[in-house]
């Protein structure tokens, strides 16, 4: 029996019963009644129930991971399951990303005796081997034809290339399959040609005084941004380190007061480094901070101001619309500033990656990107892909935890380790 026939038949007992009230005993009334309150008492209680455990299930997710314009309460009040279960899907992507982000490959070992080439080539050997050493195989063992194209293209999609890259490179080899004498020996240099063509008009545009200290050339002001445990934090330490041994005088504001903890592992890597930082109470307003530094910075005729900031998603309006308001501010205290707003990527964030850079640069103009966690199981072709389609340099690259686990990019020694 389907619902429908449920509800004729109960409606059917209902008029029934309507029409032989008149009829029935008064105990029989009390009955009747006595069951429909109480169908009516539980059908309020398991809606007070849900409502509760929406009113949780909202509270679980942080406020500042609502959907703009929502507060825990209205969230629950629209009972609006969209809300939660598209916030709930951007939380599980970045928790996947932080799960995998842990190295696959355990570098610690090889550290001391291995270059910082070794150690880029080992961090992406995962594409290296897992993507390129697959093509070379396909194109060295098979005749080419559309299932070994369709194969080359899911390929080059694992190593997160971009769908404009990948259609070019596909596009490319099937012009070479089309003529009569196909080679594709020289695949690996074609596409080492085409991906830095990609990649190099780009990188000219990086800005020297990031990578070098040069002695009375002003104060340059520093904004690092990026989604949570993207390797902001880390960056800056590692950042602050290079450039004091380099003669800098380096002070760096504390903007992420949302989390307490942040602030202490900051203030870890400035002892380290011996450089000053500003910091405020938990809770304090970021833009507040970012202001004093700035201030502070002028006042001690610093050469960098660098500011971390707490980490958010992209696609929470309400905190980019934060970091927005962060960056304006610094323009009051020094004309221009800042100088630089860096996207900290996770390289293994994968297609994403693409997607939360054009947010970041929308809501801030980035002028650099600092690809982080290249080691052991990165992928990081979305560099490419990232640099090229939003016209912005990667600057810097990350292979570890540690200070010399950080250098400018070079798009040679990067291509050379990506495709081997
Ligand atoms: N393996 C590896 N780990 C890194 C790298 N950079 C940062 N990490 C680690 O990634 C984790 C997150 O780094 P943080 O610097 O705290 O990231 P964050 O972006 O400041 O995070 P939030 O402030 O929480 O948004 C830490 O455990 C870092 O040690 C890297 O290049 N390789
Ligand atoms: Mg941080």
């Amino acid at each position: 029996m389907d619902f429908n026939d449920l509800f004729i038949q109960a409606n059917d007992c209902v008029a029934d019963v309507i029409q032989r009230y008149h009829l029935l005993t008064d105990q029989e009334k009390y009955l009747i009644v006595g069951v429909f309150s109480s169908l009516v008492g539980l059908l309020l209680l398991f809606k007070i129930a849900r409502k509760r455990s929406k009113i949780e299930k909202v509270q679980d997710i942080s406020a500042d991971e609502l959907p703009d314009g929502f507060s825990e309460d209205e969230a629950a009040e629209t009972q609006d399951e969209q809300v939660i279960s598209s916030t709930e899907n951007v939380k599980e992507e970045v928790e996947k990303s932080r799960v995998e982000s842990k190295p696959t490959v355990d570098i610690a070992d090889v550290k001391e005796s291995k270059s910082w080439k070794d150690r880029l080539s080992l961090g992406l050997s995962a594409t290296r081997v897992g993507v390129w050493g697959k093509l070379e195989n396909i194109f060295s063992s098979k005749k080419i034809d559309a299932d070994t194209l369709d194969q080359i293209e899911e390929l080059l999609y694992t190593a997160d290339m971009g769908h404009e890259i990948v259609d070019d490179i596909t596009e490319n080899f099937k012009k070479e399959m089309s003529k009569s004498e196909s080679d594709f020996s020289n695949f690996k240099s074609w596409t080492r040609q085409y991906l830095k063509g990609k990649l190099e008009p780009v990188q000219k545009s990086a800005e020297v005084s990031l990578f070098q200290y040069t002695k009375n050339s002003g104060l340059k002001v520093i904004m690092v941004v990026g989604v949570n445990g993207a390797g902001k934090t880390t960056t800056i330490g590692k950042l602050a380190t290079k450039l004091n041994k380099q003669g800098a005088k380096v002070v760096v504001g504390a903007c992420d007061t949302f989390r307490a903890a942040a602030v202490e592992q900051l203030e870890v890597w400035c002892k380290r480094a011996g450089v000053e930082i500003i910091k405020a109470g938990s809770g304090a307003d970021p833009s507040g901070v970012a202001y004093d530094t700035l201030a502070k910075a002028k006042s001690l005729d610093a050469d960098y101001c660098i500011l971390d900031t707490a980490g958010r998603l992209h696609t929470a309006q309400g905190l980019m619309d934060e970091l927005a308001k962060t960056k304006n501010v610094l323009s009051k205290v020094v004309e221009g500033a800042p100088d630089q707003t860096l996207l900290v990527i996770d390289s293994i964030t994968g297609q994403n990656a693409l997607a939360q850079a054009k947010e970041f640069n929308k809501a801030l103009n980035l002028t650099g990107l600092v690809l982080t966690k290249c080691d052991g199981s990165s992928k990081a072709g979305n560099a490419i892909s990232m640099a090229s389609s939003l016209s912005v340099p990667i600057t810097y690259i990350g292979v570890g935890e540690d200070v010399e686990d950080l250098e400018i990019f070079n798009t040679d020694e990067y291509l050379d380790a990506l495709l081997g």
